[in-house]
């Protein structure tokens, strides 16, 4: 018999309603602060932000759900298996696509599982209040997860459930009734595994449970806004949007099963798409093909600007015609990364369209075209290997 709460409002029954709901896995957690809050503001503090200037706007409210709903008691946190494994390998002029972003946006789909489970909760109990949380909110997710016994915090700083695997998307509701909370996950189960350090290929994860987000790929890809610098532009890593490789090498996602939501399933044409033609589409059409899908946040200039990087960083003959086109396009953005792209070929046309794109009216894609010409943006002498 489980001891009496609040209002009456079942921990059991509200897993258990979440579970029906679609999520892969729910627990509970009494409303306090993270006990990582300090490594945060370390975090923070040693700059391993990067340019993510909200994080650090909103560090305060992080120390306690309470900012984000004041009279908040306990956190149900809540995971969902999203998409499958990988299949095929990219080709040529082929990019990379987290596994997360290649459905339709997760929070659209999270935040109405919650409120439905909200809208439950008061169906039975009108005087509880509750908020929704799928990540824009600040909320250290991760660390609410561990608490309510969802996983630990692994050596990729991810969550980690020793079922689900790492292929999992949170979220919580914040909810001002008491309820008998889950035991925090207490094991550390990557023991002395240290493959997914090895395996990221900028040194992002600087330490075990450490990231530094100003050399992660997912970083770059997905949030920094405006031109990649000359010294990450050749980093990508062929990933076009995210990145998986701390994910994909970690055993624990061996034998994770798939995920069951079909919003979330991988759309063919965002799995591995061809980057040519995106830097070729019609602007809008890109636009709309993207819109409601995770690959919005970057918008049409961040991912043409990192398709134009990767195609540069390989040096494929057949993005040249596309690369020069994209000089000329109305993104100051985008033709100083094409100028970057397009400097890299060893060929008279590329060299060409250089010296043609001098008098560009933007200062910063003025400079970058001169960083082009002198060949100060990488070799383009050699064929790529
Ligand atoms: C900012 C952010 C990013 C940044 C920074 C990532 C990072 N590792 O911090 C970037 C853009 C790089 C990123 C990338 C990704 N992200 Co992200 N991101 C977030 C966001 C918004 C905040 C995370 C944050 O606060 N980071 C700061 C660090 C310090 O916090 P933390 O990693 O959670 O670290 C905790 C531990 O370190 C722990 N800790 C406690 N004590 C100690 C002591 C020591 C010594 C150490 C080392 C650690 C430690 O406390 C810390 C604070 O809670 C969350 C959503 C949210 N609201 O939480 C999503 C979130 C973490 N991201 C998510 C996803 C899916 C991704 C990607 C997989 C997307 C992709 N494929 O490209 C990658 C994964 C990269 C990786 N290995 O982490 C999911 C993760 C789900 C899961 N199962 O873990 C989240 C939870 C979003 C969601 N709602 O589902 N992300
Ligand atoms: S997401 Fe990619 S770049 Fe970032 S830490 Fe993981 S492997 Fe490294
Ligand atoms: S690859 Fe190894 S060290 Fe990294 S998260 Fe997975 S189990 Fe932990």
């Amino acid at each position: 018999m489980e001891p009496s709460q609040g209002p009456g409002l079942s921990s059991t029954e509200l897993k258990t309603q979440a579970l029906k709901l679609g999520f892969d896995a729910a627990g509970i957690t009494r409303a306090t602060t993270p006990p990582g809050y300090p490594h945060f503001l370390d975090w923070l503090k040693a700059g391993c932000a990067a340019g993510m200037g909200y994080l650090e706007r909103q560090a305060e409210p992080r120390s306690h759900p309470q900012f984000i709903h004041a009279p908040v008691k306990s956190v149900l946190v809540v995971a969902m298996v999203y998409g499958q494994p990988d299949q095929a390998q990219p080709g040529p002029t082929q990019g990379q696509v987290a596994r997360y972003a290649r459905g339709l946006d997760y929070h659209h789909i999270l935040w109405d599982k919650l409120d439905t489970l909200l809208a439950w909760v008061q169906e039975q109990h009108p005087e509880v209040t509750g908020r929704s949380v799928v990540d824009t909110a600040p909320l250290l997710e991760r660390d609410f997860a561990r608490l309510a016994g969802l996983g630990w915090m692994a050596k990729n700083t991810m969550l980690i459930h020793p079922r689900l695997g790492s292929f999992t998307v949170l979220g919580a509701l914040l909810l001002d009734c008491e309820l008998e909370s889950d035991p925090p996950f207490s094991f550390d189960r990557c023991g002395t595994c240290t493959r997914c350090l090895d395996a990221c290929p900028t040194s992002a994860l600087t330490a075990p449970g450490l990231l530094d987000a100003r050399k992660c790929i997912s970083y770059w890809t997905i949030e920094h806004r405006g031109l990649i610098p000359d010294e990450w532009a050749d980093q990508l890593h062929g990933w076009v949007f995210g990145c998986d490789i701390c994910q994909d090498v970690c055993p624990w996602n061996r034998k994770a099963p798939s995920g069951r939501e079909p919003g979330l399933d991988a759309r063919p044409e965002h799995t591995l798409p061809d980057l040519i033609a995106w830097l070729a589409a019609d602007p809008e059409l890109l636009r709309q093909q993207i819109r409601g899908t995770p690959l919005q946040r970057s918008k049409r200039v961040g991912l043409v600007r990192n398709a134009t990087l990767i195609l540069g960083t390989r040096r494929e003959e057949a993005a040249l015609p596309a690369l020069i086109r994209l000089l000329d396009d109305a993104e100051p953005v985008l033709r100083a990364s094409a100028a970057w792209a397009v400097g890299r070929y060893d060929s008279p046309t590329a060299k060409e369209a250089m010296l043609a794109h001098r008098g560009d009216p933007d200062p910063a894609v003025r400079e970058a075209v001169e960083r082009a010409i002198l060949g100060s943006n990488g070799p383009n002498t050699s064929q790529p290997t």
